[in-house]
């Protein structure tokens, strides 16, 4: 029978792991049940979850003082039967982390689901693979940029800003998680203006760039936005996915008539998945759910930049989203917030090639403009694939020059 497994991080004020496990095997499932007639006995065991493993970690002095007692930190890793659940995120989500998310200081920090579950889900649509395909670029990590400064402005605005961005040689150019839909850049007048400014940059440039517009309204709306989008001829879209859920974003990513890469924004994880003795962590959160759900790329604080997140949590996202242990197409890890160029050669170290680097303010905030800042990213791209010191590679190309020379640059240690 198929399973999935959950692992938590817990803070236990009774000092006795083994017998919370056991509690929270029961409990999420069929309850007290030794007083039960055999025959029904029986019949709940296939319901029942199993504890799989109880380990005690070392004692966490800060944890203890934050939380006024002393605690038994501990990982319990937990399974749980398919039999007592259907084969979506929701019902998923309730079983392994519903009421018991509520239960004191408790933290989800694995969730691992077999083979047979795994298939159920979309994954990607495109993932890194397919993705590259689109923009026939496969030897260097993508740059992105972001719109900045779109509200209140009209479209001729925005049409500027992206044939900027577009003409400095980003591959992919995404709104602002806060642009919605709005009388001044209205959602289908986005998507069409961009398609004419990016031909006209192509054109130019002969290479490609995607523009992925910002799919919000109520959920009603989404899947015939979407499908709208597509048919005027939309590259991809971004979401707010957290806002909406995970199953909303496997609605869109499942609909055959939405054939677009869809970019996932970590907007509200933080509510979730900062705290060290609540929620989600971000590797669950951010990595396999969306992986699973069908994001082809996910943004996420990186461990450099403005909002940072702990180093090892940005990795385990990264990792989460390119396991070749999950039977889903990979999706692009995209470190983001406060990125400039200098950062060009530890994001390439630690993400490697099959990453997107994205910025918004180390683009547009470029002496020479968001022309300037895209060369200035791809430019420190090509000497971090090259292996090239960055401050060398910049005496001969004069925006990536300008940018360090603004920024600074940050060596790999
Ligand atoms: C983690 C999300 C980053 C994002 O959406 C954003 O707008 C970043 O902007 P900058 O690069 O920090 O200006």
């Amino acid at each position: 029978m198929g399973k999935v497994t959950a692992t938590y991080l817990v803070h236990d004020n009774k000092g006795d792991l083994e017998k919370k496990a056991e509690g929270i095997a029961l409990g999420l499932t069929v309850g007290s049940w030794t007083n039960l007639p055999q025959l029904e006995q029986e019949q709940l065991k296939k319901h029942k979850a199993v504890v799989e493993s109880v380990t005690v970690l070392n004692n966490d002095e800060s944890a203890n003082q934050f939380l006024g007692s002393r605690r038994t930190k501990g990982l319990l890793k937990i399974s749980y039967p398919s039999a007592n659940f259907s084969n979506d995120l929701p019902a998923i989500l309730t079983t392994v982390f519903g009421k018991l998310s509520l239960d004191g200081e408790i933290k989800l920090v694995d969730l691992e689901f077999d083979k047979q579950l795994e298939q159920q889900f979309p994954g990607p649509k495109y993932g890194i693979s397919g993705i590259r395909d689109i923009l026939g670029v496969y030897d260097r990590p993508l740059v992105m940029s972001i719109f900045k400064g779109v509200l209140g402005k009209d479209l001729s605005f925005f049409k500027k800003q992206l044939f900027e961005q577009a003409i400095g040689g980003v591959d992919l150019v995404k709104d602002d998680e806060i642009l919605f839909d709005n009388p001044l850049t209205p959602f289908e007048e986005r998507i069409k203006t961009a398609k004419d400014v990016l031909r006209q940059a192509e054109s130019e440039t002969g290479e490609k760039t995607l523009y992925a517009v910002n799919l919000t309204g109520r959920t009603s709306e989404l899947r015939d936005k979407a499908k709208r989008a597509a048919d005027l001829g939309a590259n991809a879209l971004l979401f707010n996915v957290l806002a909406y859920g995970p199953d909303v974003l496997q609605e869109l990513a499942e609909d055959k008539n939405i054939p677009l890469p869809i970019m996932a924004h970590p907007a509200l994880s933080g509510a979730i998945g900062s705290s060290s003795l609540y929620g989600i962590s971000y590797s669950v959160l951010l990595g396999k759910l969306l992986r699973y759900a069908g994001a082809d790329l996910v943004l996420f604080p990186s461990p450099y930049g403005s909002v940072a997140l702990e180093k090892n949590e940005a990795m385990s996202i990264a990792e989460s989203l390119t396991t070749a242990d999950i039977c889903l197409k990979k999706a692009f890890p995209v470190p983001s917030a406060g990125i400039h160029p200098g950062l060009t050669p530890v994001l390439y170290h630690d993400f490697g090639l099959d990453s997107v680097i994205n910025a918004g303010g180390g683009i547009h905030g470029h002496p020479e403009g968001a022309s300037g800042g895209a060369r200035a990213f791809r430019q420190a791209i090509n000497a971090s694939v090259k292996g090239e010191n960055l401050e060398e590679y910049a005496k001969q190309h004069p925006e990536l020059q300008k940018a360090l020379h603004l920024w600074g640059g940050v060596p790999v240690t």
